[in-house]
């Protein structure tokens, strides 16, 4: 066993039974969302996959832990502390175990500590990717490289368009990744149910998806899967204002010569702010979508 791990038990005893379980990030807790709405949806999350059939497993670093699974006063904590705790990508983990600090997981270090813990199938919001301007900056997130060498299936609501979405599915396709669109054979857009551009394959079931990754990882193939699933119709925002936003967001990065970690936060925060609460409340019903779907696909997965 991992001497850094520790399991909460309702997802130990679930992993070891072979009953669905599903993963869920810290950053969209801590850097993703205001407190005390982040909570809230969290501990919403955590009671969907559970009404779903499945055990939820917020994971986080607590004190140089890393933890699948945590109480509700675990995720009141991180909400609080906000902005305040590393965001811990991969080149973080091993520095923040040994100096035993906090680290909110991004998409990255929550599919990589899922995977020490046994867990196939992880819900979250939007995942980075290719940064617009990523041809002179190179900003590429960590994400697409966990998802091209970590067996878990990832469900979020596609990308936000700060990413240059078609340098996203190309960056994808070279490193082998599957694109699933949920009921769709259109890339989501997050906040809008498409992007205008296809994904690789579309499935209509979660049985479909499970079993589909239940070949990959039988192969012995590297990597994970994205499925990508859009948006309910009904919270489904305007294409046109959230991409003033984005551009007006965009523009006040480079203005504030604002580079690195930093840029996904500042971007997800401003966008937030140009467009009032709507786009919070939208973002909150995709990932309760997504979890959902997450713990059908875990449901189908373990039958
Ligand atoms: N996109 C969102 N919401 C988020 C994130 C991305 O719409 O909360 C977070 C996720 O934790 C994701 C991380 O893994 O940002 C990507 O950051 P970066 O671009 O620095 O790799
Ligand atoms: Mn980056």
């Amino acid at each position: 066993m991992n001497r850094y791990l520790d399991v909460k038990e309702d997802v130990a005893r679930a992993v070891a039974e072979g009953r669905p379980v599903v993963a869920l990030e810290s950053t969209i807790i801590s850097h993703g969302m205001p407190y005390p709405q982040n909570v809230e949806t969290a501990l919403n999350v955590e009671r969907i996959v559970r009404e779903a059939g499945a055990v939820p497993a917020t994971i986080a670093i607590i004190g140089g832990r890393l933890k699948a699974g945590l109480s509700p006063e675990e995720i009141e904590y991180f909400g609080k502390k906000g902005m305040s705790i590393t965001k811990a990508s991969r080149r973080d983990l091993s520095i923040l175990c040994a100096k035993g600090e906090d680290g909110a997981t991004t998409v990255t270090t929550t599919m990589m500590i899922a995977h020490m813990a046994g867990i196939k199938v992880f819900a979250t919001g939007g995942i980075g990717g290719v940064h617009r301007g990523a041809e002179t900056t190179m900003d590429i997130s960590a994400d697409l490289e966990e998802l091209a060498r970590t067996p878990v299936v990832v469900v979020c609501a596609g990308a936000k368009a700060i990413l240059d979405l078609g340098l996203t599915l190309e960056y994808l396709e070279t490193h082998g990744v599957p694109v699933i669109g949920y009921g769709t054979e259109e890339l989501p857009a997050f906040y809008s149910r498409s992007s205008g551009l296809k994904v690789d394959y579309r499935m209509d079931s979660p049985e479909e998806i499970a079993a589909a990754f239940r070949v990959q990882t039988s192969l012995g193939l590297e990597g994970g899967m994205l499925v990508t699933n859009p948006i309910p119709e009904e919270y489904s925002m305007d294409p046109a204002v959230i991409n003033k936003a984005i551009d007006e967001a965009i523009d006040e990065m480079n203005r504030k010569d604002i580079h690195g970690k930093e840029c996904t936060p500042f971007l997800l925060a401003k966008v937030k702010e140009l467009t009032g609460g709507d786009s919070l409340d939208s973002n909150i019903q995709l990932v309760y979508n997504n979890a959902g779907l997450a713990a059908r696909i875990a449901a189908a997965y373990c039958e």
